[in-house]
């Protein structure tokens, strides 16, 4: 599961946003934290055609921490795996591009702070000895660019820096999105034309309401679909993740795993014993399964496939794994 922190200038939004997403009520006092299903209708088409039991669905935390980017709030978000950044882009006064740079700056600054007391400590551990050196030109590498005002994505890393740098938690290497939380029914900004369009304050109202009722209104102000679906899809893309499922008669559930993964490590998201005694996996696309009308039908159409250890998931991918341990 992925935690995706909400960071934004106070008074962006972020509170409200994350009551809308996560459908819970803000309390105040230490951060908060939900956990929410991925919306994906999938599940529930699968689930109705083997006749599951049960459904689950992958899972995504949201992290809002009262009172921002204080050194308490750097701390929680240098453990999230992605950013949600968000913009106000509602009021006469919004300049949501001026906010996201000046967020973007107070996140390279933090991250200078702490590969500052990295170089240090680094300099001081690395005399005469090569071990440390190459640890000691990363640091030193991370330091100018960030001195120079740049995000550490901005520059080229291999797997052995990478490993140094993620040891700082740096926030300018994690993926993000933007939110611009507009006026209901407003588009995204002008000047921020890539950003997620959201209405936080609408969205937080609905989101106590019944789906249908929810579509309804959003439609009514031109939202097609709910922030949450929007938010979720722009992580998985930030993150390159994606979704295969299982299904039978006890349960029908998505799976989270990264772009690329072979069917042996997508299996080791379900369990670690169908990684390691991995034998095979069955595979039928999920439209194929639901064109079939069954995992049977699928296999007597000749849509299954049996692939090996060295298969790469795809996208809506329905897994059989095949395992001894
Ligand atoms: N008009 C409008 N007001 C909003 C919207 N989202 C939040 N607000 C208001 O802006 C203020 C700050 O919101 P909050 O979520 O607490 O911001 P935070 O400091 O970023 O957590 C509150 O008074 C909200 O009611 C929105 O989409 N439209
Ligand atoms: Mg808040």
């Amino acid at each position: 599961m992925k935690d995706i922190g909400i960071v934004g200038l106070p008074y962006s939004g972020k509170s409200t946003l994350f009551s809308a997403l996560t459908r819970s009520g803000v309390a105040g006092g230490r951060s908060n934290q939900a956990v929410v299903d991925v919306p994906d209708p999938r599940v529930a088409v699968l689930a109705d055609i083997e006749r599951s039991k049960k459904v689950a669905h992958a899972k995504v935390r949201f992290v809002d921490v009262p009172g921002g980017l204080t050194a308490q709030g750097i701390a929680e978000f240098r453990q999230t795996d992605a950013l949600c950044m968000v913009v106000r882009a509602f009021g006469d006064d919004a300049d949501p591009k001026a906010d996201l740079a000046s967020l973007e700056a107070e996140l390279v600054l933090a991250d200078l702070a702490s590969i500052e007391s990295g170089v240090e400590k680094a300099r001081k551990k690395a005399k005469g000895k090569d071990v440390v050196k190459g640890e000691l030109e990363t640091l030193e590498r991370a330091h100018e660019l960030l001195d120079a005002e740049r995000p550490l994505r901005d520059g080229e890393w291999d797997d052995d820096a990478l490993k140094i740098l993620k040891g700082y938690g740096p926030l300018t290497l994690k993926p993000w999105i933007v939110v611009a939380n507009v006026e209901e029914g407003n588009g995204p900004p002008p000047s921020l034309d890539d950003a997620i369009a959201i209405s936080a304050a609408l969205e937080a109202e609905v989101a106590g309401m019944s789906d249908e009722d929810a579509s309804e209104l959003l439609a009514g102000f031109g939202v097609e679909s709910p922030g949450l679906d929007r938010v979720i899809a722009a992580c998985y893309r930030a993150l390159d993740l994606i979704t295969f499922l299982t299904t039978g008669e006890d349960e029908t559930r998505a799976w989270e795993v990264r772009r690329g993964a072979t069917a042996p490590e997508a299996a080791g998201v379900i369990h670690s014993d169908l990684q390691r005694g991995f034998i095979r996996a069955e595979v039928v696309g999920y439209d194929d399964l639901v064109a079939a009308g069954s995992w049977d039908g699928a296999k007597a159409n000749g849509k299954l496939r049996v692939e090996g250890k060295d298969y790469v998931v795809k996208e809506g991918d329905v897994l059989h794994v095949r395992f001894a341990v």
